[in-house]
């Protein structure tokens, strides 16, 4: 799949770009500090690490379909899904298939094996954020839910406009974890609570049975599971999430040191696939489940090249504008239901 996503090159164009006159979307303070990253799961490339970080804003949500429909209204944006690449963006690639498209998800018809990715995964023409499924699918009644099929470059196009900027992998992990420390979920250590698991994630037998016992066959509204600690919704499934960071398997540096507000290295690689540039992302999707895919958890790691675009695949901002006043409390202050009554910036 990832294959056929490199060399769907696009080139993105940010129309003359508009800034909004207040953020669109209530954001909450993390408070900084030092924590330990990395999987509990001993992902061999999400080693534990040390990093400590300034305090900073982050979306309380993914980036909704009305958010980005703002967006495209202000700027006249179009997403990479929805562009034709040209021959000279992807050599070697037959005329017949320069199409605008993006990857769909749908179930197979027999039983697979899991290793076979690409009997789910297709690229539909005519897929985009518009289109989730293609054509004659909309996003209607959906404006709530996460918008999807946005590349890299895509969400790195609406946080400028938003004058704001997508999350470091540091800092999304962080917030992820909500203020816990090494637990296993971003709710604790439990996969369940009161019963069921507090996400949207694939729930049966992955990829041909979704029982929706979560509620949600694809993805949610962005606000339909409880917050994390520090009041985040959706850090853990719904869709995946982008990150500025590029991937690297040794991105969290040689161990020992304290990583200090880190922006991920400098060059990208990724031995699944050389000759790919990826970009960071995280949190997992409503095509996780804990026989296929554990990104759900909020030390697993995924990467992407950044023109990619998929169903399961969104993002949130973050922000550096100063901290509330007064001050905000410690993280045992946090509401659990993300409700705040500090100022998100202006
Ligand atoms: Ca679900
Ligand atoms: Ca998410």
């Amino acid at each position: 799949m990832r294959s056929v996503l490199s060399s769907l090159l696009l080139t993105a164009a940010v129309a003359a770009q508009k800034a909004p006159s207040a953020p669109p979307q209530a954001m909450v303070w993390i408070p900084g500090g030092q924590a330990t990253l990395g999987s509990q799961n001993e992902d061999w490339d999400a080693p534990l690490h040390e990093v400590r970080l300034s305090g900073f804003w982050m979306d309380a949500t993914e980036v909704t379909n009305d958010q980005f429909a703002a967006f495209v209204a202000a700027t006249g944006y179009v997403t990479d899904a929805e562009r034709r690449p040209t021959p000279d963006e992807v050599p070697g690639v037959p005329a017949d298939l320069l199409v605008a498209g993006s990857l769909v998800f749908a179930p197979p018809a027999d039983a697979v094996d899991l290793r076979e990715f690409w009997r789910w995964w297709s690229f539909v023409e005519g897929a985009n954020w518009r289109r989730p499924t293609g054509p004659g699918s909309s996003i209607e009644g959906r404006g709530a839910h996460p918008v999807v099929h946005v590349s890299w470059r895509d969400a790195t196009s609406y946080a400028k406009w938003a004058k704001k900027r997508l999350p470091t992998e540091a800092e999304w992990e962080y917030a992820a974890r909500g203020g816990l420390d090494r637990n296993k979920y971003v709710w604790g250590q439990q996969q369940q609570v009161a019963g069921a698991l507090p996400a949207n994630i694939w729930n049966g037998d992955f990829p041909r049975e979704n029982t929706r016992e979560d509620g949600y066959e694809g993805t949610a509204p962005a606000r339909s599971f409880a917050a994390n600690g520090y009041g985040l919704y959706g850090m853990s499934g719904n869709v995946w999430e982008w990150c500025s960071d590029w991937y690297h398997p040794r991105g969290y540096g040689d161990g020992g040191e304290v990583l200090v507000n880190p922006q991920g290295p400098s060059r990208s690689f990724d031995p699944q696939e050389p000759g790919a540039k990826k970009r960071v992302m995280r949190g997992g999707s409503f095509l996780c489940s804990d026989v296929y895919c554990l990104g759900y958890l909020p030390g697993t790691r995924m990467k992407s090249t950044p023109d990619t675009s998929l169903c399961h695949t969104g993002f949130r901002c973050v922000s550096d504008a100063p901290p509330p006043s007064p001050p905000a409390p410690d993280r045992a202050g946090a509401g659990s239901d993300g409700q705040t009554s500090r100022s998100a910036p202006q």
